[in-house]
């Protein structure tokens, strides 16, 4: 991998609300952007410094671009680092939780279906999620036998047509749950957003990283 050090630092970002929540910290840390990612289709965004850009990937995306040094830092959600850690253990430097893009991992199932009573019981759930890695550690670690399946989106459909009894899945307003006659029963973690480093970049680029840093340590801390 060419890690040229004369190319400006690249910070990955995923479109949407990681992207919105982000730009008030990078404006307090004196970056700001040129571009709107939902209105150009680009995918690389200069900022004002010179020094500092910007590229759109997928939100799982994020770590492996800062992973193997494609980008210099990124801004992930802990469910998404979680997934990441369980393939590629300690391969990212996490020194700053933002506080940003706020939701809580749970387990939910369709309105009249006994979750407690099916646990008690010690019955083999079925479970649909994208989340595979935090799910299975969250049902060992009470005991709770599983069947996971994986999906890659729309899970709330899974308990409505049959394919399972229960979803793991990512709730903010709860209004996806509710409109799909679905019920939290357990809640598993909050879930925020995350700082990530590329372990290299850290020693090779530290003059130009550790201000940057900093100035996102500053205003987390600040805005949240
Ligand atoms: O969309 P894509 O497949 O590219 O990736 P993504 O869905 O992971 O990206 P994005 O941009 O939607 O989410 C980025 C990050 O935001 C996630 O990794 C989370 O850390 C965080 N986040 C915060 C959320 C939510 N809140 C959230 N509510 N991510 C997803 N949701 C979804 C949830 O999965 C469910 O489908 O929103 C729905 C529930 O929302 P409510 O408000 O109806 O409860
Ligand atoms: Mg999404």
């Amino acid at each position: 991998m060419n890690m040229a050090l004369d190319r400006p630092l690249t910070l990955a970002l995923s479109k949407g609300r990681i992207f919105e929540e982000t730009l008030p910290l990078l404006k307090a840390a004196g970056i700001e952007v040129a571009e709107d990612p939902e209105k150009s289709r680009k995918l690389i965004l200069p900022t004002n410094r010179p020094d500092v850009r910007i590229i759109i990937v997928r939100a799982s995306d994020v770590p492996t671009y800062v992973e193997y040094g494609a980008a210099d830092l990124g801004i992930a959600g802990k469910d998404v680092l979680i997934e990441h850690a369980a393939s590629h253990p300690g391969a990212l430097y996490q020194p700053i939780d933002l506080g940003i893009a706020n939701c809580r991992l749970c387990v939910a199932v369709r309105n009249g279906f006994d979750y407690e009573a099916a646990v008690r019981q010690g019955a083999r759930l079925r479970v649909a999620t994208k989340y595979v890695a935090a799910a299975r550690e969250h049902f060992a670690s009470k005991g709770v036998y599983v069947d996971l399946i994986k999906l890659y989106g729309s899970m709330e459909l899974a308990p409505l047509i049959g394919l399972a009894d229960a979803i793991v899945d990512l709730v903010s307003t709860g209004n996806t749950l509710k409109a799909n006659d679905l019920l939290a029963v357990e809640d598993i973690m909050p879930i925020s957003s995350r700082l990530i480093v590329n372990r290299a970049a850290l020693k090779t680029r530290h003059a130009l990283l550790q201000p940057v840093i900093d100035a996102f340590e500053a205003a987390s801390v600040k805005i949240t």
